[in-house]
């Protein structure tokens, strides 16, 4: 190797200064050069490694770090998201069908709502019910219609001008291309959700667009359902300030302007409030009727109030009846289909499902739900509701005996059945109850019985946002159990069913604060009832009872004639 040949600028001030300045030191020097120089060539190679490695090491570092910052953001979301795709498929051999048959659009980004595409992993059946392609493809119109129609466009825009001034005729005036259904949010969280479905499937079948009110905590219990646009109405809508107001009084009030004469085939009002409660007077379910859907469908904006899920009473209308029962071949599972397409839990309820699932429910072999209701004045613990729920899990064998230590057969083994029921109810006395008797004793069976209750929290708080955030994450939890047993006449109860494909056990309210006998009866539909339908029919039939007209509506089981809904299972004889 030629050590004069500078291999760069500093190699070459470095052996010159060596040469003039210090002669005696060449040798040592040329060594020490040659060995810098071999150094340095070998120290380019290494540093041109380190720096090379650093430099990629960096970039996954940063692209890591930007994941794991998205993660951290994400936290809450991704833990859920996992926890639903694990349990989904601890359960399911078959893989996790997220869009439901084509129920839900694949068109929304799954961390900002995960329980969108990953509630159904959480099921340990896939559902019997299966969406029809009518449905589907109806959906995917509706959801085009609603970004053409919703808040912020054009439309929106025409059909909310001058709304809010007193107005005669709108009938032949434009207002767009667009009519809207409002739904105004009203009593508890069970009810708000059989109606917002009911207020949809009716849009869906008059081609409105449905949008909620957002005063109430909607936005902290769902996710949006529609892709691209939003269902919230937004808060500087022309009639915000009269919702309250809204009722049977109200000129706009439907069965009042029919008592008026203020709506007719010739005078279409602009806008007009719907009562669909509980109490409505006959004059306001005249709703159902075809001949005055014929001039409620003219009417730009509807706005309802109401309480019941009415969508049994859709199907007497034989305008609607056929569509229905092409959206539906499977009637019973109306809400069941509506529900898991329209409602997401937020990642925040949905964070609390998942958690309790893990935690409580995912290791048994078997779920049993149990939703207690007390309805009455001073509603807390009552011995009778007690021995009811006794009496009919035991009857039904949905829970075993327990006996007594020294009788039971217990198995040591470790292949005992572990079965796990999760009680929801204000009060936990229900709760404490089970989980001390089959902590006490053994059960007959031999089973590990386990009770859980996630909240008890003995008053109701609609509107408070936890509270409601816990009532629905109870919901959901009761829908993801294989059997329940729910209370009679209860929303809570029918939510959770039918979400679930579930046919409950209907617990039925007790008289005279005894328990009743038979204490429960076994539904055989999942949809829920429509408690205080019309008691009438339109024109001719007024008047007859409403389960005559279609036999697939019938009375709800838990309702001594003061409830109707949508049945699969045929009876051969017809009610008189
Ligand atoms: N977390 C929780 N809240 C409950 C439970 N039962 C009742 N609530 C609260 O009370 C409300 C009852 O209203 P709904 O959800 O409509 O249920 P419902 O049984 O039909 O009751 P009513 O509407 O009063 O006839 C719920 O929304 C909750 O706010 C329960 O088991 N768990
Ligand atoms: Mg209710």
């Amino acid at each position: 190797m030629d050590t004069k040949q500078p291999l760069d600028s500093d190699d070459e001030e470095q052996t010159y200064y060596e040469r003039s300045i210090q002669p005696k030191a060449d040798q040592w020097k040329k060594i020490s050069g040659d060995v810098i120089r071999a150094l340095g060539l070998k120290m380019k190679i290494l540093m041109t490694v380190i720096f090379g490695g650093l430099l990629i090491g960096s970039v996954i570092l940063l692209s890591f770090s930007h994941n794991f910052n998205d993660q951290l953001l994400d936290a809450t979301s991704n833990d859920q998201l996992l926890a639903a795709t694990i349990n989904g498929s601890r359960k399911s051999e078959t893989p996790h069908d997220k869009l439901i048959g084509g129920l839900l659009t694949a068109d929304f980004d799954e961390p900002s709502c995960v329980s969108r595409y990953y509630q159904s992993s959480l099921y340990s059946k896939p559902s019997p019910y299966k969406p029809s392609e009518y449905l589907v493809s109806k959906l995917r119109s509706y959801e085009k219609l609603h970004k053409r129609c919703g808040p912020g466009t054009e439309a929106y825009k025409e059909a909310t001008k001058n709304l809010g001034h007193d107005d005669d005729n709108y009938a032949n005036k434009s207002v767009g291309e667009c009519k809207y259904a409002v739904w105004v949010a009203v009593y508890g969280l069970g009810n708000r959700i059989l109606t917002l479905a009911s207020v949809f499937l009716y849009a869906l079948l008059t081609e409105r667009v449905v949008l909620v009110d957002q005063s109430k905590d909607i936005s902290d219990l769902f996710c949006e359902p529609f892709p691209g646009t939003s269902w919230l109405l937004p808060n500087d809508f022309p009639l915000v300030k009269q919702f309250d107001g809204y009722g049977r009084g109200d000129s706009h009030c439907y069965g009042t302007m029919l008592n008026n004469h203020a709506i007719s085939a010739n005078s279409t009002p602009r806008h007009i409030y719907l009562d669909i409660l509980h109490d409505s007077r006959d004059e306001d379910k005249m709703f159902f009727c075809p001949k005055d859907q014929t001039m409620i469908d003219k009417v730009p904006w509807l706005v309802f109030k109401t309480n019941v899920y009415f969508v049994p009473s859709l199907w007497f209308s034989p305008t609607f009846r056929p569509e229905l029962m092409k959206l539906f071949p499977q009637k019973e599972a109306v809400f069941h289909h509506l529900a898991r397409y329209l409602f997401h839990p937020t990642n925040q309820v949905w964070g609390m499902v998942t958690r309790y699932y893990k935690a409580h429910l995912a290791r048994a072999d078997e779920r049993l739900g149990i939703q207690i209701r007390v309805f009455a004045d001073d509603a807390g613990y009552f011995q009778h509701v007690m021995d009811q729920i006794l009496s009919c899990t035991q009857r039904e064998k949905l829970l075993p005996q327990v006996v007594a230590q020294e009788e039971s057969k217990v198995n040591a083994s470790t292949n005992q059945k572990l079965k796990a029921v999760l009680v929801t109810s204000l009060y936990p006395e229900y709760a404490d109850r089970l989980k001390s008797m089959f902590w006490e004793r053994p059960s007959s069976t031999g089973e590990i019985i386990e009770v859980y209750q996630p909240s008890g929290e003995r008053v109701q708080q609609t509107d408070k946002k936890i509270h409601d955030q816990k009532a629905l994450a109870e919901m959901y939890l009761l829908s993801i159990t294989d059997n329940i047993v729910t209370s009679a006449r209860s929303t809570f109860g029918y939510v959770a069913h039918s979400l679930g494909g579930l046919k409950p056990w209907l617990l039925y309210q007790p008289k005279d604060l005894t328990a009743p006998d038979p204490p429960c009866i076994r539904s055989t539909s999942v949809d829920p009832c429509h408690l205080t339908p019309p008691s009438h029919g339109c024109d001719a039939d007024w008047g007859t009872y409403s389960g005559n007209v279609v036999p697939f509506v019938r009375e709800c089981e838990d309702r001594e004639h003061d409830g109707i809904k949508l049945f699969d299972e045929l009876i051969s004889t017809k009610i008189s």
